[in-house]
């Protein structure tokens, strides 16, 4: 059964305080709730993700919502269709909050790790990942007033029946 995931829980996750430093400290805690980095052999189906903004302020993920099977691998192509540097994060409620507080504090701060991509304006990258158990997730842009501005998804993996 999938838990019940709603924008508005993941938005008071992201404002409970949060131990900051477990991300960059190495080792990402439970990077695996999410599931694993994979090749390009492994692909199962190819998204892609446009990563916009407007000139009203507004941004967003598009699609805003992505739904996987337990044990699917995808190519997450990440287009950065708007004017400005943009990030793809993805984890758990928890794991994009204490993200997000880290942030908040160190500007320029780039993401390499598997499960994340900052991108400049016109720029694309590529993941390919695993989505190994069932679970609600999220993907965000922690730039600082990015995901406030829209730059957050929601990322379902459902069970295999
Ligand atoms: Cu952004």
């Amino acid at each position: 059964m999938t838990r019940t995931f709603t924008l508005a829980a993941l938005i008071a996750a992201l404002a409970a305080p949060a131990s900051a430093t477990r991300f960059h400290n190495g080792k990402h805690a439970d990077a695996e709730a999410i599931g694993y980095p994979s090749d390009a052999g492994a692909v199962d189906r190819t998204i892609t993700v446009s990563m916009r903004d407007a000139p009203d302020g507004t941004m967003a993920f598009d699609p805003g919502d992505i739904a996987v099977q337990e044990g699917e691998t995808l190519r997450i192509v990440l287009r950065n269709d708007g004017s400005m540097p943009h990030e793809f994060v993805m984890g758990t409620p928890g794991e994009i909050a204490d993200h997000l507080a880290v942030m908040r504090g160190v500007s320029d701060m780039d993401h390499d790790a598997a499960f994340a991509a900052r991108l400049d304006p016109g720029k694309a990258g590529t993941l390919i990942w695993t989505f190994a158990d069932e679970g609600s997730f999220a993907y965000a842009c922690l730039i600082p007033g990015h995901y406030g501005a829209g730059m957050l998804g929601r990322l379902t993996v459902d069970r295999n029946d």
